[in-house]
């Protein structure tokens, strides 16, 4: 595992500076072959040194070149940084020479996975340092440095603690039969520490899935009939001409996106093919994709023209909606209502028109209100922040309720202690002790490349 890796840490193109970075045992030796300036072997470590890098006594680039010695670096191991000018042909001639002279390119944040196998961070931090990076709003900023301080790995340790702690007393209780007392006690505090657990963790996951949009934002795919206005209302949405607008009915043939940020949160908005049984085989692809869009979007906007009759295609559509989250906008309300859904029971209706922008901003409150927008703005507690860690800590609430249960009806201590011991060691794969290489490698693979 020690041996040395080397990527290009910033992105690829024409700046200011680039960053290559190495690690591995070795790794300052490697450069310092290559470096004319002083000896890297022997600075300091954690100092920034100038000089050249040369192939051959040939200059390749004037760089300034960090060296910073295992332990106390990203990695845990010894780490190089080359900051050499920005330009794609110098990166790219300094990333090729260290990997001719014994450097591997490292795969998508194999720097971090081995400060996590190091021990120097633990997976609820690593996923922290992914989430950061992908970071669009502030508020999805904020939430990933809380992450990386520490803070829910904190939490998650604390409850760790209080359930060796509950285990410790089982053990007494087991051991020393004999003393009544204990006995009391322990059945009472496991009873009362779980319920206190359940509740918290049951707290921060409700809390958790209702916030996972700070991170990923809300996909609103916006369906209907052809012609009724999709496109113009995704434009007005955003502010721009983005989707072609026409008269002719099936105009949009693909999907079109477009995203904006309310109250802090990311909207990503889809834009689909107008929806109608159709021989046409472009339209008829088009068609069967935006039946996929309802199906993956957190909020359907499913307009209705105003102008027309409700047709068969729109009762379809209807019947599609049943079980998800969706706004009616009935659209074109400057032209004559013709439209009638009276026998319909349509969820969160809204009359727009997109000539004169009447009814947009209704329409953005209804989002703000469906998703409690202006709530996440305000309070700031601890989250899980990925699916894994949401799926693992959902595994414990059952068993936490079997050993409330089980306490009250008496059941055997030591059963109670090996579902307390199962608790643990969840809580425990949530800091990624006990992880499998699979999940580690499907993890990782996820950061981008010198990460
Ligand atoms: N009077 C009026 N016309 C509108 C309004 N909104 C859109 N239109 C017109 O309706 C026509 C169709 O608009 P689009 O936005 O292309 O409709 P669409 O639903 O995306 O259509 P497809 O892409 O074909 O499915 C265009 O001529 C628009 O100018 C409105 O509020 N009032
Ligand atoms: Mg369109």
């Amino acid at each position: 595992m020690n041996d040395i890796i080397v990527a290009i840490s910033t992105s690829l193109g024409k700046g200011a500076i680039s960053i290559i970075r190495l690690s591995g045992e070795g790794c300052i030796q490697l450069v310092n072959n290559h470096f004319k300036g002083k000896n890297l072997t022997k600075v300091d470590s954690h100092t920034i040194n100038y000089g050249y890098i040369i192939d051959n006594s040939k200059i390749i680039d004037q760089v300034l070149i960090s060296v910073m010695k295992a332990p106390k670096t990203y990695t845990r191991e010894d780490v190089v940084e080359i900051n050499c000018h920005g330009g794609i042909a110098a990166t790219n001639k300094i990333l090729e020479l260290m990997i001719l002279n014994g450097a591997r390119l490292a795969e998508p944040g194999e720097f971090t996975k081995r400060a996590f196998l190091n021990g120097r961070i633990d997976l609820v931090e690593a996923e922290a340092v992914m989430d950061l990076i992908n970071s669009k709003t502030e508020k999805a900023r904020i939430q990933s440095v809380n992450q990386l301080e520490g803070r829910l790995t904190n939490i998650i340790r604390k409850f760790r603690q209080e359930l060796l702690e509950l285990l410790a007393n089982i053990e007494v209780n087991i051991d020393y039969p004999e003393y009544e007392d204990i006995e009391v006690v322990t059945i009472d505090n496991i009873k009362d520490k779980v319920k206190e657990m359940n509740t918290s963790l049951n707290n921060i996951i409700k809390e958790s899935e209702n916030r996972k949009i700070i991170k990923d934002g809300i996909n609103v795919a916006i369906v209907g009939r052809p012609n009724v206005g999709k496109s113009s209302i995704l434009n007005k949405l955003l502010g721009e001409n983005k989707a072609i607008v026409t008269d002719i009915a099936g105009t949009t043939r693909d999907i079109v996106e477009g995203s904006i940020t309310l109250n802090g949160i990311e909207l990503n908005f889809i834009d689909t093919a107008g929806i109608r049984n159709t021989e046409d085989v472009v339209e008829k692809y088009g068609v069967e994709k935006s039946i996929e869009e309802i199906n993956k979007a957190d909020l359907v906007i499913f307009v209705l023209n105003n102008n027309e009759e409700l047709t068969n295609d729109d009762i379809e559509l209807i019947n599609k909606l049943k079980n998800k989250k969706y706004i009616t906008v009935i659209n074109k309300k400057d032209l004559e209502q013709k439209l009638d859904i009276s026998k319909y029971e349509l969820n969160n209706v809204i009359y727009t028109d997109t000539i004169s922008m009447d009814g947009i901003e209704s329409l953005k409150d209804k989002i703000i209100e469906l998703f409690n927008l202006e709530e996440i703005e305000q309070n700031d507690v601890d989250i899980f922040t990925s699916t894994r860690q949401i799926t693992l800590a959902k595994e414990c609430l059952p068993i936490l309720k079997d050993v409330e249960e089980g306490v009250i009806n008496n059941v055997p201590v030591d059963m109670v202690s090996i579902d307390i011991k199962r608790i643990w060691t969840l809580l425990g794969e949530i800091l990624g002790e006990n992880y499998s290489e699979e999940l580690i490698d499907q993890l990782f693979s996820q950061f981008c490349l010198g990460k």
